[in-house]
């Protein structure tokens, strides 16, 4: 029987970490007064029984999971427009707090489900009583259209088993199709629309002045 509580310990550390590290990155646009990229950012410790279940199906052994399993700690960065996602990727990559250990690109060879998103696999070093630990951690970058799509979908396929009935394969493979619509419509108005956010942003900052 593992030590969940131990075992899970670096991984909770990291997820913390990466929260305040990759929310300060906005930041750092916002104090600029330039359009951040970074819409919001997120973050989980896998839960034990999605450890297991992807263990078995997967046939990770419990012994092998810190190697194996790449998303115990997740990340999910989201981005208003598709374009922000690769200048986030090239954030991420100039970063030497971590090594980037893989990349996958689920937006341009989109997942037979309809899934899209751009992940990233760090190595991350965490610095524990015991000594420095490095683990794997899976950041997830997508845009608010491909988020809702995938936390849609998700919650379906839990309820289904991903044994979905056909009519809502269908909806779901027709969803994704407008998703992916809704993003290239927005890029194409992507001008106008950081227009009116900074007019907002400074609107606001002169009614806190007042
Ligand atoms: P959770 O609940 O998000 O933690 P595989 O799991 O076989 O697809 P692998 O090797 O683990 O593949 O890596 P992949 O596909 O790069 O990353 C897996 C994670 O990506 C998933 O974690 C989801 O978060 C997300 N993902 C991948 N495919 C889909 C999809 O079709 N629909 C949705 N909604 N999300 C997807 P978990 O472990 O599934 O779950």
């Amino acid at each position: 029987m593992k030590n969940w509580d131990q075992f899970l310990a670096p991984y909770k550390q990291a997820v913390d970490e990466l929260k305040i590290k990759f929310k300060g990155m906005r930041g750092q646009f916002e104090l600029a007064s330039d359009p951040s990229p970074i819409e919001f950012v997120t973050g989980r410790v896998k839960p034990i029984a999605s450890i297991l279940d992807k263990a078995k199906q997967k046939g990770i052994p419990l012994n092998k999971l810190e190697s194996e399993m790449q998303d115990i700690a997740g990340l999910r960065m989201m981005c208003q427009f598709v374009d922000d996602i690769g200048p986030v990727v090239e954030l991420l990559r100039k970063r030497n707090d971590f090594e980037i250990v893989e990349e996958r690109n689920y937006i341009s060879n989109k997942k037979e489900s309809g899934y899209r998103s751009y992940h990233v696999v760090i190595r991350y070093p965490v610095q524990m009583v015991s000594g420095e630990k490095k683990i794997l951690v899976e950041i997830q970058i997508r845009t608010l259209a491909m988020n809702f799509w995938a936390t849609i979908e998700h919650s379906l396929n839990y309820k289904y088993k991903g044994q979905f009935p056909e009519d809502i394969q269908l909806r779901l493979q027709r969803a994704a199709e407008a998703a992916f619509r809704l993003d290239e419509e927005m890029s194409l108005i992507r001008g106008e629309i950081q227009e009116a956010q900074a007019f907002f942003t400074r609107k606001k900052e002169l009614q806190q002045d007042e």
